[in-house]
This record gives structure tokens, sequence and C-alpha cells, in this order.
């Protein structure tokens, strides 16, 4: 029983250790910082922020949106087409440092900034 107990809690920190050692690794690429925003007419879900990335790693972001638009982030001069109701994904690894403006285009919307140090 206390053997168990043990073995748990040896668990426990291993993975804790583990988390902070991925957090200790960030620049990885390997490192995915997800980012998922919903469009409905002119609102954004979740409501626009800056999103913090280190440089080096990767961001995956998947939109939704209820209408046809074009998806861009600036500086990273990259589009996506968006189809209405149809998730689009966008993977890319942040290697310039900056801040930069995620928005669509048709509605003019801007989703988040993001920052990457
Ligand atoms: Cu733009």
């Amino acid at each position: 029983m206390i053997r168990r107990l043990v073995a748990v809690v040896f668990g426990l920190t291993l993975a804790f250790g583990l988390g902070a050692c991925g957090s200790a690794a960030a620049g990885d690429p390997s490192v995915v910082k997800e980012i998922t925003v919903t469009i409905v007419g002119t609102t954004v879900t979740p409501a626009p922020d800056r999103i913090e990335v280190a440089k080096g790693q990767s961001v995956r972001l998947t939109v939704t949106s209820d209408r046809a638009d074009m998806l861009h982030v600036h500086g990273y001069d990259k589009s996506l087409e968006l189809k209405p109701g149809t998730p689009a994904v966008l993977q890319f690894v942040a290697d310039q440092d900056g801040l930069f403006e995620v928005e669509v285009h048709s509605s003019h919307l801007q989703l988040f900034q993001l920052e990457v140090q």
C-alpha cells in the first residue's frame, strides 16, 4: 500500500519534472502552441488578445469562420483560405521575433496579436 503510494508520488514528480523540462525547451519547433479561434459574424472567440510564444517554437492555428474569408499572419506573411464552417489549420515555426497582427481580410477583424520573443 505504502509502496504503491510512493510509486504514485514518484510518478507525479517525474511528470512535473518533464513538464518543467518541456517549457524550458521553448524555442524547440517540436513544442507547439495551439491557438483555436472561432469567428461568428463580427464576434471573435476568444476575444482578441496578445498571445506570447517563444521564438523558434511552432504555432498551430485553427480557425473556424462562419463565412468565407482570408486569414493573414502579418510579418510572417502567411495566408489561409477560410471556408464557411470548416476549421482551417495553419502551422508554422515562429522564427522571427516581434509583434504580429493576425487578422481576417474580408471582415477586417483582428483575431489576436502574436508576440514572439
Ligand atoms: Cu493582413
